[in-house]
């Protein structure tokens, strides 16, 4: 049942219920440095606890895990009878979590929109203002009046994951600033020290993935957008989140042989109107895949459908959003 009161003082009350407990704190697949640090920085709440996510990490979360020598274990290979449930991060999503099914469910706390939302948990902190998990749990930390439990290494790594998931800024609020430089004092580190973790340099693939997305590139301008879409075969969010520095919207595709599905990542500028994680969820609902994140920044899994098709109807599905838009 889901429990009344403030955030900090629900998450208060859970924190006495569990603290003692082992539990297991996992983020989603395809781990980012926002899921891992808020990950880590619970767990110095519940010291029984254990950090999962499974080995497919992004290159700052594969950084900062190693820069903290934090133990990750994979979900998979725990006993679910050995926990009295799970903590899940940064996401409420089975599909971007699948490991989680079967396990109870005790808390999530999340920053994304709750289109994709499928999980549920006695306790739920959501709040898809935040610009980051990361922030989420710093200030829940702090409101509980558990200061003292934000370690030097917690400090750096809440910092990294609010410079890292905020799209340089773009999405913060006051808060999120007061919160970093709270964070960035603790642990008595510079910015460019953060934003080497939080940005990693591309490695050469990296750098032809997105290279390649650019000189594919075909763009459409309807409805007072400029709308680009391309094909990857790896970095689809990097090539997106790149092209939409030139256009309104990018729409990136990859094949993936493994899942047979085209995964879509989708950016937009600040100034659009059409939330991106609408576009994805009806784009995903009608081929039976899944969709959603945030206004800004989204992303579908398309099975069966090759990648030109997917784009046609992310476009095709914008175009439709901007028609109703323009009505209203
Ligand atoms: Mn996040």
């Amino acid at each position: 049942m889901a429990k009344q009161g403030l955030p900090a003082e629900q998450f208060s009350g859970f924190l006495s219920e569990f603290c003692d407990k082992r539990v297991a704190i996992a983020t989603h697949d395809r781990a980012d440095v926002d899921g891992i640090s808020a990950a880590f920085a619970l767990s110095k709440l519940f010291p029984k606890s254990v950090i999962c996510s499974n080995d497919e990490l992004n290159e700052g979360a594969r950084m900062l895990i190693s820069r903290l020598e934090m133990d990750v274990k994979e979900l998979e290979d725990l006993k679910m009878d050995d926990f009295s449930g799970l903590i899940v991060v940064d996401t409420s999503a089975y599909t971007l979590i699948p490991a989680a099914k079967g396990w109870k469910i005790l808390c999530i706390i999340d920053h994304h929109r709750a289109d994709g939302k499928d999980m549920k948990a006695g306790l739920e902190i959501l709040d898809s203002s935040s610009p980051s998990s990361a922030e989420i749990v710093a200030n829940l930390i702090e409101e509980c009046g558990r200061e003292k439990d934000i370690s030097k290494d917690v400090a750096f790594a809440l910092s990294v994951g609010i410079i890292a998931d905020g799209a340089r800024f773009k999405s913060a609020r006051t808060n999120t600033f007061a919160t970093l430089a709270r964070m960035m004092e603790k642990a008595g580190a510079k910015y460019p020290e953060l934003l080497t973790i939080a940005e990693p340099e591309p490695d050469t693939d990296a750098k032809i993935a997105m290279l390649k997305a650019m000189q594919r590139i075909e763009y459409v301008y309807t409805g007072g957008y400029m709308v680009a879409t391309s094909e990857v075969g790896s970095n689809e969010s990097d090539a997106a989140s790149l092209i939409v520095e030139a256009a309104d919207v990018a729409f990136v595709a990859k094949w993936k042989d493994k899942e047979k599905a085209t995964r879509i990542s989708a950016r937009a500028r600040g100034a659009v109107k059409i939330p991106l994680n609408e576009v994805m969820g009806k784009v995903a609902k009608e081929f039976g895949g899944a969709g959603g994140g945030h206004a800004k920044a989204a992303g579908a899994s398309l099975p069966g459908v090759h990648t030109d098709e997917a784009l046609k109807k992310c476009v095709e599905a914008f175009i439709i959003f901007t028609e109703r838009e323009s009505k209203n």
